[in-house]
């Protein structure tokens, strides 16, 4: 392979070779063996292409003193963040590469950090064996000196590398020097939706490995669910004792193998035991889960149980330090799966930091281990070039998936190998899998692209709509390509791997995906994408909210070429906030079903191994959103997949008034090492008094007279509290300014901007539905009723909105019937349907009955539950990073909005609404393009209230909004509802 390069020394960087010079791959296990971690303060120098390097670099003599100085581990455009940042910027690309492709090439303008620190070796490590050096992850490629020696060099962002340095090491100071290439050969293969970052952004250790030590070991640890017992089988050098204390294992022959009685491991029953594997120079430690994974008859089979996964696709990253994580940011991650009910994450797309594995197993995730290869960007040449398919590249793939099978074989939690993502087809992807199967018998394996399935064991699917889903399930989807594969394809499982895109405002629809899941056992679940929005942390410079920080995503960095805010699609938000979306995942996927019904409560659990010993349940029962009696509820363990039927607990109450609804709440009895106790995990309600609850409101009011007066009052004039001008406009009400507008839009989300043709661009902003007119078409008094008919539309269209508005003075409350008519040629959808107010910013609390706590649509209400919520209008904002649509509260009965605790307005709906109440207009939350452009108006707060809002979807990518939670024009007939206000201060 010729060099691109202006110097051979360089001729690496563009080699599809995948290293020189480096180690066998293997697991760094904890060891007794020596080592010393080379994290903390390097000097650093960052050039802007290979010609600017230095040219000694590894010189022990280089004075390096007026270099920076820089922590490592860390990606190099990260640092100084927000305020002050030291080296160029993250740029971000969905598929496109920022480079041409031209592959193995890259571009000469290739930002190059040097690296340098000095070391001391440990004598004890010179006196015997040799001295690894270990880098966990170095984003792109790079090469190592020791003491002027050229060492080798590496490349595979997110796979260990290691380098014997024995050769060069001396008692006392070392000098280390290592310089990484943003751009490589190897970014082709690295080509995944996210952050181009760079740097050693993993940790450096040196370990001494003792002569006759234990390098490696491979754990095989089953579990016959049969005979109930455990089998265990250890790969080690020969002369190894293993250990096991806690199973009374001593022995000379780790090879076994050994039948011994067990505690399995499953994601939901983590039960780890230690094995130590000694011999007289060294001693390692791997805590081992026994489990047997099986596909059979198009099921996944964990110790011969059928599982469902319900997961989450997890990128690396955090909003200050990029792709470097801490330890407490992993635990963060598991908690919150944990907290929300997922069983099991997808690492995509690349191997994650070691720990992460570690955890996984310790609290309990079933892993899709995941290969660093995704070549996406060919795609946009209609695959031309593809290194998946060409032999040059065939070293550099099974490179790759041999180091991340060597270094993650003894994770219990990891449940399927996959060797990467969007990458087309190929011959060196086939090799991967045949490597991997001979290397690990135990686990399956997965990759989305082999459509044929000739070489994966699960059939693999991203954003399939519902109906196909179903198609598959019942064995009537379209066949193979080749007719040969398709026999075994339809003997597989099939897996969403990705679905459900939660960009900004969304995924909607979640229910009806589980729903099919939990009916068909072929379908074995999927994985959310994403888990969380990769924002990166900014300062707003100028205006109203200088100094505040907010997350920046694509193009905000000058990237000439970038994909906007495709990479803030998480279930959190950067900070990781959980949006609504996660609770709403939660209830869709909770452990246990709860029913509530003719004076019995059901729970069926939907757990696979463990009993629901570990749940308490709890009952509310609550009048009009209060809670009137609460208690604990005797609920027998439940056994896995198992139902139980209790009574429900005797209501000593008087009769209901109003409302009256029962909520039954699965939390846990005692806390676990991811929740306190009393954390909910699952709830189910039931309304006891049987006053309905009309999902769509009808209208009281006849359809407008088709000859109308368009009438004008002579003055202004007052009805009750209220205020009107002399076109019958509402201009106060008890005093306080308040206005009140027909309103169709919502500032558009992610999933509307995206719909494939459906939405947005093509639909709603063409008919001006963002910027309607209204004009008062009818006017008339009679006694103490003002009827006014207002007609709303946008320019240039002759498709009308009327609103019929009757008001009426009840005592010193106000009643509005309503009433909406579209007028002329409407099809489809419109975003929503209702009126809009502007009212004192000083009211600045929201109290309502309805769905909560959490922001809800038409497809996104599952885990919210009915009560009074209260939340100040702050709270009420759902702060996506890409600012759109967001804090609906639904079936709203009736709200009142407060100053500082003081009530200020109530208003009831005769039947329930949307409500939405914020700090600023729709049209400045659609002009935001991030979380601090958005400024409270001064003296006006904007309460949205709707007979309808279309659903969300997940069109961002993926099927749009289902027929039955879409707003469609045809619904609108006889819209309207009637609310009645009642002014509470003067
Ligand atoms: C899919 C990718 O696998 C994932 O990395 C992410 O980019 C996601 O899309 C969109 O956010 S691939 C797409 C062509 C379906």
């Amino acid at each position: 392979m010729s060099s691109s390069t202006s110097s051979s020394t360089h001729a690496y960087v563009s080699d599809p070779a995948p290293g020189t010079n480096r180690s066998p791959a293997r697991p760094a296990l904890p060891s007794s063996a020596g080592q010393l971690s080379l994290d903390g303060e390097w000097r650093f120098r960052l050039a802007d292409s290979l010609e600017d390097v230095t040219a000694d670099l590894g010189d022990p003599g280089l004075d390096d003193s007026r270099w920076d100085v820089i922590e490592v581990p860390s990606c190099w455009q990260m640092l100084g963040r927000p305020d002050e940042p030291r080296y160029g910027a993250p740029a971000y690309t969905n598929i496109r590469y920022p480079f041409p492709v031209d592959p193995p090439f890259v571009p000469e303008e290739n930002p190059t950090g040097e690296y340098r620190r000095t070391f001391e070796v440990p004598a004890a490590f010179l006196a015997d064996g040799r001295c690894l050096i270990r880098f966990e992850g170095v984003d792109s490629a790079f090469a190592v000196w020791c003491n002027g020696e050229r060492i080798g060099d590496g490349k595979g962002s997110r796979l260990p590398t290691e380098f014997d340095l024995t050769p060069v090491l001396r008692a006392g100071t070392n000098q280390l020097a290592v310089r990484v290439h943003q751009w490589s050969s190897g970014s082709y293969l690295e080509d995944q939706d996210m952050w181009w970052v760079s740097g050693i952004f993993r940790s450096v250790r040196l370990l001494h490995r003792p002569s006759g030590g234990i390098d490696d070991v491979f754990v095989h640890a089953d579990f016959d669910h049969e005979s109930g017992l455990g089998r265990l089988r250890v790969d080690a050098p020969a002369g190894a004792r293993l250990t096991c204390q806690e199973l009374g294992l001593d022995s000379v022959d780790p090879a076994g193998p050994y039948e011994l009685a067990v505690e399995p491991w499953t994601a939901e029953t983590p039960r780890l035991y230690s094995l130590t594997i000694a011999n007289d120079v060294e001693r390692v430690e791997v805590r081992t889960g026994f489990r047997t994974i099986r596909i059979d008859d198009g099921q996944l089979l964990v110790n011969g149980v059928p599982v469902l996964l319900q997961g989450v696709n997890r990128h690396e990253w955090d909003p200050v330090t990029g792709r470097t994580l801490s330890e407490e940011t992993m635990r963060r991650d598991i908690e919150l799966m944990k907290q929300h009910n997922i069983n099991a994450v997808r690492t995509s797309h690349y191997p994650p930091d070691a720990r992460f594995l570690d955890l996984c197993d310790e609290y309990g995730l079933w892993v899709i281990d995941e290969c660093d290869v995704e070549t996406h960007g060919f795609v946009m040449n209609g695959w031309r070039h593809n290194p998946s398919d060409d032999p040059a590249w065939r070293d550099a793939y099974l490179d790759r998936m041999q180091r991340m099978v060597e270094r993650d074989k003894n994770h219990p939690s990891i449940v399927f190998w996959s060797l990467g993502n969007e990458s087309d087809t190929g011959a060196n992807l086939a090799a991967m899998s045949e490597w991997t199967r001979r290397r690990d018998p135990g686990r399956p394996i997965h990759y989305e692209g082999n459509r044929e399935c000739d070489y994966v064991d699960v059939y693999s699917k991203m954003y399939d709509p519902i109906d196909f889903v179903e198609r598959v399930a019942l064995g009537i989807d379209p066949p193979t390509d080749d007719p040969a594969n398709d026999a075994r394809r339809r003997s597989l499982p099939y897996l969403l791997v990705e679905y459900a895109h939660a960009m900004g405002n969304g995924p909607g629809g979640l229910a009806e995906y589980q729903a099919l899941f939990d009916s068909h056992r072929r379908l074995i679940g999927g994985f959310i994408w994403e888990w969380i929005d990769h924002g990166v942390v900014l300062r707003q410079q100028t205006g109203p909210n200088a100094g505040q920080t907010y997350y920046g995503y694509g193009g905000d960095f000058g990237e000439p070429l970038h994909d906007r805010n495709f990479i803030a699609d998480g279930l959190v938000l950067p900070d990781r906030t959980p949006s609504p979306a996660l609770a709403d995942y939660a209830q869709v996927i909770a452990p246990v079903r709860i029913v509530v019904d003719a004076g019995i409560v059901e729970v069926r659990s939907r757990l696979a191994f463990a009993d629901t010993s570990h749940l308490a349940f709890r009952y509310y029962i609550s009048d009009d959103g209060i809670d009137v009696q609460a208690g604990d509820l005797a609920v027998p363990a439940v056994a896995p997949g198992a139902t139980v039927r209790v009574p429900m607990p005797t209501i000593e109450l008087p009769p209901a008034r109003s409302e009256r609804w029962i909520r039954v709440e699965a939390v846990l009895a005692d806390k676990t090492t991811w929740a306190p106790a009393g954390h909910r995990l699952a709830f189910g309600e039931t309304q006891l008094t049987d006053v309905p609850v009309p999902q769509r409101p009808i209208s009281t009011l006849p359809p407008p007279p088709t000859r109308r007066d368009p009438g004008s009052a002579d003055r202004p004039f007052s009805i009750g509290p209220a205020e009107f001008d002399t076109r019958g406009r509402l201009v106060r009400l008890s005093g306080h300014a308040v206005s009140l507008v027909p309103d169709l839009w919502r500032a558009t989300i992610d999933n509307d901007m995206y719909a494939g043709g459906q939405a947005v661009p093509t639909v709603w902003e063409p008919l001006g539905l963002h910027r309607l007119r209204h004009r008062v078409s009818h006017l008339s008094v009679d006694g103490d009723q003002l009827f006014v008919i207002i007609r709303s539309a946008g320019a240039a269209t002759d498709q009308l909105i009327d609103t019929s508005l009757v008001w009426t003075a009840e005592a010193d409350r106000l009643r509005l019937q309503t009433r909406f008519d579209l007028v002329g040629p409407w099809a489809g959808t419109i975003p929503r349907l209702g009126l809009r107010l502007s009212v004192p910013a000083a009211w600045n609390e929201l109290t309502w009955f309805g769905l909560g706590p959490h922001e809800t649509y038409a497809d996104t209400r599952s885990g919210a539950w009915t009560s009074r919520f209260r939340a100040s209008v702050d709270e009420l904002q759902t702060p996506y990073t890409r600012p759109q649509e967001n804090g609906q509260r639904s079936l709203v009965r009736h709200l009142e909005l407060a100053a500082d605790g003081t009530p200020a307005l109530r208003i009831d709906a005769d039947s329930p609404i949307s409500v939405t109440y914020r700090p600023w207009s729709t049209e400045a939350l659609e002009a935001a393009r991030h979380t601090a452009d958005l400024v409270p108006d001064p003296d006006r707060n904007w309460l949205h209230l709707d007979w309808a809002q279309h659903g969300v979807g997940s069109a961002a990518c993926g099927p749009g909004v289902l027929p039955t939670h879409a707003l469609t024009t045809n619904q609108v007939a006889n819209a309207g509802f009637t609310l009645t206000f009642h002014p509470l201060t003067n």
